[in-house]
């Protein structure tokens, strides 16, 4: 099928076709034509069925229609093509936090067939300079509040030569400009195989890897896990905290409502006491956001409990049993947990309210399957750890990247996670497959010492380490953010230790804990384990989701697994 793209970039870096996991289109709902274009899909086609004068985008102050959006995004997309001169393939920055305007620029570049690099509100100038450098990215659209990190960056980098600002009241603004140009806008008839965004991974070290996904991939996470799992009704309002830049974000907060005929509200900053507000203010009605979030919020569950809530969505890291059961106890309401990655663009294994099981993330998502393989890539018996390999509709493709091959390996996406399946075929996480701590020989799962110390009610927040030992290889070391009013004390360490030898098998107890005032956390949520313990990890620095200084103790590198689960399950000495 032809491309639509003049500038070749994303086509030329693509993994060939050997290295690119198996696809399966094997649903009707997955049946896409050779040219498709996700905003012809979501935006002109939801006016053309009739949903113009639905609630499309809400934000401070502003409540768009479908037609309202796309009336935004057709001049924004006038404005890249006549006055910043894009031509399709052209690669897009966007810089904003999450409000209905960038919505309107993430849609203009899809229309004029651009593909759409969307960043953290949280990054610096360093880290944008290596994303604009990776994408070799020409233009972008950025919020004129975030403006000096870009313009820092922007002087770095010769490759972008046309920037916009929005929220500018001048002449020069991105505002200005859309008023001169009259909607519509002709959507660039693209290929279901053209990229239309890049991602680029929350990892850790290293140059940082973006994920290629095309028309057709934006598509296929809209029929899969919305459909069959979260099955919203058009008079749903979502809200939410991951960015739109976080692939979590972009699906659950813009193109999972827009599938459906309901609503987003779109928050600059959405920690619990700012959800909480968006939640009776907006009267939102289905949750995104991640574990720690649950936790905070479970604060408030009166509150909650006489509101309009009743869908709640936990991803980006595994969601402990206690925090489900909180939840619970404080809403009424179950979570729907659902596992995703960069690579995946969604989530791909998740349970309704309905099939929740406490301690498993789920069953594989209709048009997904998934597996446990050992180290070889063969498939291990029901109840026994090893690394998850997933396929489906979409797939891990890096731009330009050796990482590729340890990803991919026959045809499989390996995340990178240690999960075991049950009798049932629900899967349950373990840890990430390099966050197994190996302390006298058994192996340890970071998450199940941190679960257990999350059911102690001193506890309010926790991240478990190993940490080298001369006489064990490592040990258990636990860093605790006590619940207010409790002593940081030796009795204290005591006693948390004691309660973890009595909860999960002795031999994982923390034999260090040290208390802190905050964990490292990335600005999608996730804990940064790696960090703790280190210098940099200061307590309460936001940290972000971009590459860190080199030298970090973690690579990119997977190391080969130990053996899991035979010695994982021996009784502790
Ligand atoms: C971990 C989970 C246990 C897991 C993401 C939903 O998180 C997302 O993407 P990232 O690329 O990270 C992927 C990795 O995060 N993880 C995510 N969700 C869960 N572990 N239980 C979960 N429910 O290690 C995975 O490999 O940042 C999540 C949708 C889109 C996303 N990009």
């Amino acid at each position: 099928m032809a491309s639509a793209h003049i500038d070749t970039f994303a086509r030329d870096r693509l993994p060939p076709a050997e290295m690119q996991p198996a696809y399966l289109f094997e649903l009707p709902e997955l049946q896409f034509p050779d040219r498709l274009n996700c905003a012809a899909e979501l935006l002109d086609r939801a006016i053309a069925s009739g949903w113009g004068d639905r609630p499309c985008v809400r934000g401070a102050g502003l409540r768009w229609t479908y037609a309202d959006l796309r009336d935004r995004a057709d001049r924004i997309a006038h404005v890249l093509v006549a006055d910043m001169g894009l031509v399709p393939g052209n690669r897009v920055l966007l810089r904003a936090p999450n409000t209905p305007m960038l919505a309107a620029c993430w849609f203009a570049v899809m229309k004029a067939g651009g593909i759409a690099v969307a960043t953290m509100p949280l990054l610096r100038a360093k880290e944008l300079q290596a994303i604009v450098d990776k994408a070799e990215v020409s233009h972008a659209l950025c919020d004129l509040r975030l403006a000096d990190e870009l313009r820092t960056a922007a002087g770095e980098c010769p490759v972008l030569r046309r920037v916009r600002y929005f929220n500018d009241p001048s002449d020069a603004g991105l505002e200005a400009a859309m008023a001169r140009h009259p909607a519509p806008f002709d959507t660039v008839d693209t290929a279901a195989d053209d990229t239309c965004i890049l991602a680029f991974t929350s990892g850790t070290t290293g140059v940082p890897k973006a994920t290629m996904h095309f028309h057709r991939d934006v598509m296929a996470i809209c029929a899969c896990w919305p459909r069959h799992v979260l099955r919203p009704s058009p008079d749903d309002v979502f809200i939410g905290s991951p960015p739109m830049a976080f692939t979590f974000g972009l699906g659950g907060l813009l193109l999972f409502p827009m599938a459906f005929g309901a609503s987003a509200v779109l928050l600059e900053k959405a920690s619990p006491a700012q959800l909480l507000d968006g939640i009776r203010d907006f009267g939102a009605t289905v949750l995104f956001t991640a574990p720690t979030s649950y936790r905070a919020l479970a604060a408030h569950g009166e509150a909650l409990r006489a509101g309009t809530l009743r869908r709640c969505v936990s991803a980006g890291e595994a969601l402990p049993a206690a925090t489900r059961a909180l939840w619970r106890q404080a809403t009424g309401l179950v979570l729907i947990d659902g596992i995703g990655a960069t690579e995946m663009l969604h989530i791909f294994i998740s349970a309704d309210e309905a099939h929740a099981r406490p301690g498993a993330t789920g069953v594989p998502v209709p048009g997904y399957r998934a597996r446990v393989v050992d180290a070889a890539g063969r498939t291990l018996p029901p109840r026994t750890v090893g690394r998850l390999a997933v396929q489906g509709p979409t797939g891990c493709r890096y731009l330009d990247d050796a990482r590729q091959a340890q990803y991919v390996q026959d045809g499989w996406n390996l995340t990178g996670d240690a999960y075991l399946m049950d009798d049932d075929g629900y899967f349950h996480y373990q840890s990430r497959t390099d966050d197994m701590i190996i302390s006298a020989g058994y192996n340890i799962a970071s998450p199940e010492v941190e679960e257990a110390l999350l059911l102690h009610p001193a506890v309010a927040e926790c991240g478990v380490v190993g940490v080298s030992d001369a006489e064990r290889g490592q040990i258990v070391k636990a860093f605790v953010v006590l619940q207010p009013g409790q002593a940081p004390c030796p009795d204290t360490a005591r006693a948390l230790q004691d309660f973890v030898k009595r909860t999960v098998a002795p031999y994982k107890y923390p034999r260090a804990i040290e208390f802190v005032a905050s964990l490292p956390r990335t600005e999608t949520g996730k804990l940064q384990r790696f960090r703790l313990g280190h210098p940099d990890a200061a307590a309460g620095t936001p940290a972000c989701a971009a590459p860190p200084a080199s030298g970090s103790p973690r690579n990119d590198t997977p190391r080969s697994i130990p053996s899991f689960g035979s010695e994982a399950r021996k009784v502790a000495r």
